[in-house]
Formats: C-alpha cells, sequence, structure tokens
C-alpha cells in the first residue's frame, strides 16, 4: 500500500538579527534578571493582574514541541474552594509521601530546604496554574501518542517560568506525588497528565528562601 502524506508547508522565517554588542549586553542582562529567581513558598494573598498570567500562558505556548503537537493545557485556578480541594488532596498525598513513601537519602536531600506535608501556599496564592501533558490525541476516530511530549511540557514550564519571574511575579514549581487528584478535581480527561502545579503570586512581605548556591560555569559547561 503507497503512502500519501502532505507536502510540507513552508513559510519566510521573520528573524532579528541583533548588533553583537547588543547581543551580548541582552544575554548578559537576561542572566542576571533570571538568577534573580528564586523557587518561593511563602506566598502572599496580594491579586494580580490575571492578563500576566494569561501573557505568560501565551509565552510558554510559543515552546518548540515534538512533531508541533504543543501536548500542553493551562488549567488556571482561581477559585477559593477549588483551590482548597487542591490543598487537601495535596496534603494527604504529601503526608504519606513524607512519612514513608520517600528514601531517607530524599528526605535529607529536603532537609536542608525545609519543606514539609504542610501546603498552605495551595490557598493563599491567588492563581494556581496546574500543567497537563497531552499523552495522546484522537481524530476523526483515530488514536494517535504526541511525541516527545515530556520534553515539550519540560521546555513550555520552563519558558512560563521566566515569562512569570520577568513580569515580576513569584513562582513554586510543586509536584505533589501522585498528582491524579488534579485531573479528578480539575474534571480533565485520562489523555491529560498532571505535570507540574505552579502557584504564582507576590511573595509574603516576610518571605524565606534556602540559603543556596549555583553551580559555577565551569561546573556546569564544557567545551570540547
Ligand atoms: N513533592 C514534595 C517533596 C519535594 C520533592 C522535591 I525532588 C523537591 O525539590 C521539593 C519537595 C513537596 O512538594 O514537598
Amino acid at each position: 500500500m503507497s503512502q500519501t502524506f502532505p507536502k510540507p508547508n513552508l513559510t519566510p522565517l521573520s528573524f532579528q538579527r541583533i548588533e553583537t554588542e547588543h547581543q551580548i549586553r541582552r544575554a548578559e542582562e537576561f542572566y542576571n534578571n533570571l538568577n534573580r529567581r528564586r523557587t518561593v513558598r511563602d506566598f502572599s494573598d496580594e491579586e494580580i493582574p490575571l492578563e500576566i498570567i494569561e501573557k505568560a500562558i501565551l509565552t510558554a505556548g510559543t515552546a518548540p514541541s515534538g512533531a508541533n503537537m504543543q501536548p500542553w493545557r493551562f488549567i488556571v485556578v482561581k477559585d477559593k474552594k477549588t483551590k482548597r480541594r487542591i490543598r487537601e488532596a495535596a496534603e494527604r498525598e504529601e503526608y504519606e509521601s513524607y512519612h514513608g513513601r520517600m528514601s531517607e537519602k530524599w528526605l535529607r536531600r529536603l532537609a536542608t530546604l525545609g519543606t514539609d506535608e504542610h501546603k498552605p501556599f495551595l490557598e493563599i496564592a491567588p492563581f494556581l496554574i496546574v500543567v497537563f501533558r497531552i499523552n495522546s490525541i484522537t481524530e476523526d476516530g483515530e488514536t494517535e501518542p504526541t511525541y516527545y511530549s515530556q520534553e515539550s511540557v519540560g521546555i513550555a514550564v520552563g519558558m512560563l517560568l521566566a515569562a512569570l519571574h520577568n513580569a515580576g511575579l513569584a513562582t513554586l514549581t510543586h509536584t505533589p506525588s501522585p498528582m491524579k487528584f488534579l485531573q479528578e478535581i480539575l474534571k480533565r480527561p485520562k489523555t491529560e497528565i498532571p505535570f507540574v502545579l505552579i502557584p504564582v503570586g507576590y511573595p509574603a512581605t516576610d518571605a524565606k528562601v534556602p540559603d543556596i548556591r549555583r553551580k559555577s560555569l565551569s561546573e556546569i559547561m564544557q567545551i570540547v
């Protein structure tokens, strides 16, 4: 049986060439900006403009993806009751994780970060963005997997965090485990797998963060 595939549908690239000096300055400024991002666990309940969330999700949606399938869904949770249900379910799972499911080695690592099963930020932060990974699609009754969806959604989430930080907001990448309850509470189909839960808002005025250091360039980069 001979297959007929669609022809490539190509259009001229719109590429902005930047002067070298300006390139170097922008690279430096972008690094300095992102180097100020910290994972925040102490949130204020102060409202934030929905427009920023929308723009940041649009930014995330520009991420490259396997076969351009854009296998992501961003559920923005603002409703207080829904946030409470998410907190209660997450804390139930996290209690089990901190009391038996996580290894001693793992718990030792987390001890210096000061995390535990209590997740008040899930109710306090004005928005929770729950990111789902779409693992298959059905078209004309035919089901097909998405390709490289873990990588694609991971890249999109990185861009989302950068966009939110750039807009002056604090975020936390929270992965209560298992996360199946998010599928149920947010009524997502089985093909949408919870990927990460991101509280977004301003930090509390007295917010504290772990005193960590980032690896140096020579530790993370090698030229061959
Ligand atoms: N999901 C748990 C545990 C946890 C795991 C890792 I890996 C972290 O970097 C931080 C926490 C929690 O959110 O507390």
